[in-house]
């Protein structure tokens, strides 16, 4: 009796604690935010996803004082993509890994906004306060600019908001040139020269991809530039503009309004609605003629760089003033067809947060995990110096939970065998295709990594590289990396493109891969971030605890791994 008392007693001590540490939290999500779906092979461990349904775009990434605050295109209604219905989720973290969900900050509900909430971002004005710039779908169909701003600031999780009531702020006309149904997602305001807020937003005219400028004093009035931020004919709508500066020396973020421009150069991405990939050039921001500058060889279309060569949309950087870095988030979509999605209940993934800076060429961006995931790290397996030896080697790596991994591998091929390699063929210079038909033994390569594999590969997904040379009689190459879907699942119906990318450094240095791999998402990092493919896969049988991780070499020569660590991955909130 006694015992059971002081049992009672205990328990309700316990949540009486937790309720005060999380009061806030528990109410918010016991009253709007739906249970999360769990127990499913396809959920992942440590990716954000919402509890159920559709999501895409990330949009109006922000910190603001110490706490991240994701918002999200969310269909509270269901598994597919439905614009009329889309609203603002919202989840909070302090570590960008471990997130809560809140209830939806903006949804469908004036005549500026009734037919969707859709992207946009946040802006921190100069007196520390957030607010957020989105478009809403209007009732005449119409795409228009929108402003919400927090209801009370001392919420530290910000989870409501209120519509300005001089909404829509921006509409597009005739008289303007802007096509009512291709003028969306404001970026982040900055200030230029004469002390005025500029933002650009994406859209189309004809076949002219275009990002417009507006200014405004107050933020509320704004007007539209008689030129573009940039344009670039051919390629179509461009959706989700992002303009940002990085700094020229060194890996640390740079805010939105600085311009050194010693220091500095500046980015556009745009995410183009006809291939569904994003895009990147770099260049220079004219603040005097108020335009946007690629530098030489870099053209604003599909010939750019990509931020990511496998399944990455509608991404969006933010700067994290607390770690002095730009992060980069970006929209994974499933692979899988609608009927699977809405059997499942959910669709759509957010990549794992990744630091991204101007790499030392200044011709490419670097993209890395940030360093907060490697607190989910559990067991660690490591190998030092192993031979791969050439002509089909499979090694498993035992002990990690190979479903739920963060591996890192360090190749080398020796100078001997670099001379061996295969001479890349004039015309291929598009990786994917090479990685498509080139999957063949041969030469150097392909070498790499099995993941979400079953015991006896009947199922796997192979991260690879392949070296060529560029002439027979030289000693540069062209290092391609390849993420090969085709064998990843037993299951027909879903989407097993083959992608590839080129990774910008010379073999005769290390050849480094990191692949975070959580259950049906995996996410490859080459040359140290130079290059970056994600995938989506849906295995049959190589699923939780069958699931198995190996490293492969199918080209005749050798490979050295210098070294190996595999880590078990905790799950996240
Ligand atoms: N998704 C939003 C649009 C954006 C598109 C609608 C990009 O604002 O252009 O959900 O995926």
């Amino acid at each position: 009796m006694a015992n059971t008392l002081w049992y009672n007693i205990a328990i309700f001590l316990l949540i009486s604690s937790f309720l005060a540490d999380n009061a806030v939290v528990v109410l918010d999500a016991f009253h709007h935010v739906p249970n999360k779906i769990k127990n499913q092979p396809y959920r992942t461990g440590y990716h954000f996803q919402p509890p159920k349904n559709w999501m895409n775009d990330w949009t109006g990434p922000m910190v603001y004082k110490g706490i991240y605050h994701l918002f999200y295109q969310w269909n509270p209604n269901g598994a597919v993509m439905e614009v009329n219905d889309t609203v603002w989720g919202h989840a909070t973290s302090t570590d960008l890994i471990n997130w809560i969900t809140h209830s939806p900050a903006i949804k469908p509900s004036r005549p500026s906004d009734i037919n969707g909430c859709w992207s946009g971002s946040v802006t921190i004005l100069p007196d520390g306060k957030p607010v957020i710039l989105y478009t809403g779908n209007d009732r005449y169909n119409r795409q228009v600019q929108n402003l919400a701003k927090p209801k009370n600031l001392t919420d530290p999780y910000l989870r409501h908001w209120t519509k300005s009531p001089e909404n829509p702020l921006v509409t597009p006309n005739a008289v303007n040139h802007i096509n009512s149904t291709a003028f969306r997602d404001p970026t982040t305001a900055w200030i230029g020269r004469d002390g005025q807020w500029r933002i650009t937003t994406g859209s189309q005219e004809g076949r002219r991809g275009l990002a417009i400028l507006h200014t405004s004093r107050d933020f509320v009035r704004w007007k539209k530039s008689p030129k573009p931020l940039h344009y670039h004919d051919g390629t179509g709508m461009w959706e989700c503009p992002d303009f940002f500066p990085v700094a020229r020396s060194d890996s640390h973020g740079v805010d939105t309004t600085t311009f050194r421009e010693k220091m500095i150069k500046h980015v556009l991405k745009v995410s183009l609605s006809d291939t569904y990939f994003d895009y990147y050039t770099i260049g220079t921001y004219d603040q005097v003629r108020d335009v946007y500058v690629p530098d030489n060889g870099f053209v604003q279309d599909k010939t750019a760089p990509r931020y990511d060569y496998g399944k990455f949309y509608a991404s969006k950087t933010f700067y994290d003033s607390v770690n002095q870095r730009r992060i980069l988030w970006g929209w994974v979509n499933e692979s899988s067809p609608e009927k699977d999605n809405a059997n499942k209940g959910w669709a759509g993934l957010q990549a794992i947060p990744r630091k991204v800076w101007l790499g030392e060429s200044g011709k490419r961006l670097v993209q890395w995990p940030v360093k907060e995931i490697e607190r989910l790290r559990t067991t660690q397996v490591k190998w030092g110096n192993k031979v791969l030896k050439g002509g089909g080697t499979v090694m498993e790596v035992h002990g990690v939970t190979a479903s739920q991994a963060d591996v890192e591998v360090f190749f080398k091929v020796s100078g001997l065998d670099l001379e061996k390699a295969d001479v890349i063929e004039p015309g291929w210079t598009d990786p994917q295709m090479i990685c498509s038909l080139k999957n063949a033994s041969s030469g150097l390569g392909p070498f790499g990594l099995m993941v979400m594999a079953s015991k006896n590969l009947e199922e796997y997904t192979s991260v690879y590289f392949r070296i060529f040379k560029v002439r027979e009689d030289s000693k540069e190459h062209v290092v391609v990396m390849c993420s090969d879907q085709s064998r990843s699942s037993l299951e027909k119906g879903n989407d097993k493109t083959t992608y590839g990318a080129f990774v910008d450094i010379s073999p005769y240095q290390t050849l480094s891969l990191r692949t975070l791999i959580d259950n049906s998402i995996v996410e490859n990092f080459g040359g140290k971030g130079k290059a970056c493919i994600t995938s989506r896969v849906y295995p049959k049988l190589a699923v939780g605890e069958r699931t198995h991780l190996f490293a492969f070499n199918k080209g005749s020569q050798n490979v050295d791994v210098l070294s190996l660590s595999a880590w078990s991955m905790k799950s996240s909130l």
